[in-house]
């Protein structure tokens, strides 16, 4: 047999670059994306939860709702990139990813755990799910990264990691974050949840500066791919907002009060704003060598653990 491989980066003089921003990532994983799910007290929202009325419960379940489908879709759906990745064979990223995936896992079972411990038998929690919610995860994000196991060529991946990095996790889970923390924090209600959505926001701000560094690397390898990029983000932008539209609706229709913090247009703007930063920043890298996008690269991952932090 005709050897499959030539040669290996860590038997070689390169080794790996622990500079670059995915060991970099993967450094701080290490230390910070260790926290345990299992670990999380809920004893006070419990009482919390019991002394809500109905509506506010139903506000908070819709939210965990969409975050529980969420974690669980980016767990599901992020092999085919961790492939598309290992077939280049870019090691420093593959090992962020395995990172990358593991935190997802937990973030499934911390919603999960909210769900067991405090609230009890929710029902059935698709009833919660939108149209526009139900397109972005039961079709399109799905579709993207499985799309790789066929076609990991650039463009493929450009589109893959819009859909997940910028529209999912950039767009919808930090909208969600905010929502939850409108709703929890100035009441000082439920903190072992809240506990845990800090330790999820962190998670997710290396997952986010690893989609903008993967972006901008493409794009800057390859300026054209800036047209798909842009495309796709405003494709998705749609449904990312409708999420958020379509979850106020019902209090419209039956007249409900809206629970206190909540205001619908407060987060579009916010979805929008995450949004117009990440488009920028990556139109920009059309400009950029590959040396300039590296040499930002840490100074884009404390952008966003400033923006999500
Ligand atoms: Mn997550
Ligand atoms: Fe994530």
């Amino acid at each position: 047999m005709e050897p499959i491989r030539q040669q290996f980066r860590t038997t070689g003089s390169a080794g790996l670059d622990a500079g670059s921003l995915p060991m970099r990532l993967y450094e701080k994983s290490k230390r910070l994306g260790i926290w345990d799910p299992a670990e999380i007290d809920f004893a006070r929202d419990r009482e919390d939860w019991a002394g809500l009325a109905e509506l506010e419960q139903q506000t908070i379940l819709s939210l965990t709702s969409l975050f529980l489908a969420g974690e669980e879709s980016v767990t599901l759906d992020l092999l085919p990139l961790m492939l598309a990745v290992a077939r280049e064979q870019r090691l420093e990223e593959e090992l962020y990813l395995t990172a990358f995936l593991f935190e997802e896992g937990k973030h499934t079972q911390f919603f999960r755990r909210f769900v067991d411990e405090v609230v009890g038998d929710p029902g059935d929690l698709q009833r919660f799910h939108t149209p526009s919610y139900r397109a972005l995860f039961y079709e399109q994000l799905p579709a993207a990264l499985s799309a790789l196991l066929t076609d990991s060529s650039p463009a493929a991946q450009a589109r893959a990691a819009v859909t997940y990095n910028m529209i999912v996790e950039g767009v919808l889970a930090e909208t969600g974050y905010h929502s939850y923390h409108r709703m929890l924090v100035e009441r000082d209600l439920c903190p072992g949840l809240r506990s845990g959505l800090v330790r999820v926001k962190q998670d997710e701000a290396r997952h986010i500066a690893y989609g903008v560094y993967l972006l901008a690397r493409l794009v800057s390898e390859e300026p054209a791919l800036w047209e798909i990029v842009d495309a796709r983000m405003n494709e998705l932008l749609p449904l990312a907002l409708g999420t958020v539209t379509e979850t106020f609706e019902p209090y419209y229709e039956d007249e409900l009060e809206i629970p206190v913090g909540l205001d619908e247009q407060t987060f579009l703007d916010y979805a929008t704003g995450q949004f117009a930063k990440r488009h920028a920043r990556i139109e920009r890298a059309r400009r950029q060598t590959l040396a300039e996008v590296e040499a930002e690269a840490e100074a884009d991952a404390e952008a966003e653990a400033r923006l999500t932090g």
